[in-house]
């Protein structure tokens, strides 16, 4: 069998995953739930909320519990739809973990150790505070992507190099076992791909930033959001527009736009001779209003739990099945799983 067959007039297979660690927030609204809420009528999507990989850093039950079923609501308010598209958590599909620990045997020591994200995550720690799943994390997430055969994976800018690092994997397992995993390219959007910090323009915006006023999170009520947008840093000088060396002001035209739909330009244009503080007075408008809505769903779906927990289950055996078909082909390349009937 050839996994690599081209069928032209079937939707293409995405997967993404997003980690239930923490507080959402515009970056990741912006960089991947909006494209996958957007792409949903053209693909054939899974989309995992990643509870295996929150726990490379140290987490708590309840915490971690409260966290996904958070990211699942999310999810279901900023527009998924469950039956357009598979949802499901990823410890409730056991194939990820077992796939990760076959692709351990076709990934390099020397290639973990150049990844970015475990550079950053580990930086200023000593060894002993690191786990061995930050470490593997990568593979997890190989696994993820290759039991779905997907073909393409909408994520941030910061994702890039893990899909290189899936690929790499794939082509190794595929010249040793024969032809088994399709290998996916990353879906890079050019805008919002990098939505920075709101007080450092040369951090991205993340969810475990220590200051509170680095990130607008997605439940920020409307004064929060309005305050923080107030007190973002802005470059020097008192023009509106977006330049290499106007990185904070590029930032907040960035969130303008795409959050408007009006191009950058035609929003510098507006703000000729009228400095920081109507601009940011008016992003801070634009930027409760694409909240609301998503935010009024939220607390529907917070008040009604068993609605995301029926999608779950729904999704997770949606996904089981797919990844339990790729798990009797690769066991049978591999040649393991010999007692099973
Ligand atoms: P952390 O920074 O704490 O690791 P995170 O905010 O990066 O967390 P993830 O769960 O790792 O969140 O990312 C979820 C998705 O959001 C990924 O596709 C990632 O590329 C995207 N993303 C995260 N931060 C940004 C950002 N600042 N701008 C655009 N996309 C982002
Ligand atoms: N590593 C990703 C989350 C993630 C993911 C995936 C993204 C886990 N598995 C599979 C795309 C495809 C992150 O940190 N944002």
């Amino acid at each position: 069998m050839s996994v690599s067959t081209s069928v032209a007039h079937r939707p293409k297979r995405v997967f993404s995953g997003i980690q239930p660690s923490g507080n959402f927030h515009l970056g990741n609204y912006l960089g991947a739930i909006r494209n996958w809420v957007n792409q949903q009528g053209q693909f054939d999507n899974v989309f995992c909320i990643v509870d295996l990989h929150a726990l490379s850093l140290p987490t708590t039950r309840e915490t971690l519990r409260a966290n996904t079923l958070h990211l699942a609501n999310v999810l279901l308010a900023a527009g998924i739809d469950p039956d357009a598209s598979i949802l499901f958590v990823q410890s409730d599909v056991r194939e990820h973990t077992e796939l990760c620990w076959l692709l351990n045997s076709v990934t390099q020591y020397g290639e973990l150790r150049r990844m970015t994200q475990f550079k950053d995550k580990t930086s200023g720690k000593n060894d002993e505070q690191v786990s061995a799943a930050l470490f593997d994390y990568p593979v997890l997430q190989a696994a993820d992507i290759l039991l779905y055969d997907t073909e393409l994976v909408p994520v941030g800018e910061d994702q890039k190099q893990h899909i290189e690092l899936t690929r790499d994997a794939a082509a190794r397992f595929n010249a040793r076992y024969g032809e088994t995993f399709v290998l996916p390219e990353p879906d890079i959007k050019a805008e919002g791909a990098r939505i920075m910090s709101l007080e450092d323009p040369t951090k991205k915006m993340s969810k475990s930033d220590a200051s509170p006023n680095a990130a607008i999170a997605l439940a920020d009520s409307p004064d929060v959001i309005r305050k923080k947008i107030r007190r973002a840093v802005t470059d020097s000088g008192s023009a509106v527009v977006a330049a290499p060396d106007k990185p904070a002001l590029t930032n907040l035209l960035t969130i303008y736009s795409l959050l408007s739909g009006e191009p950058v330009a035609a929003i510098e244009q507006r703000y000729i001779g009228k400095g920081y503080g109507a601009f940011k007075s008016d992003l801070g408008e634009i930027v409760v209003e694409a909240l609301t809505p998503m935010q009024e769903r939220l607390r529907e779906l917070e008040a009604n739990p068993e609605l995301s927990q029926i999608a779950l289950a729904a999704g997770a055996a949606r996904a089981r099945e797919r990844a339990a078909a790729k798990m009797t082909v690769v066991r049978d390349r591999m040649g393991i799983g010999i007692g099973r009937s």
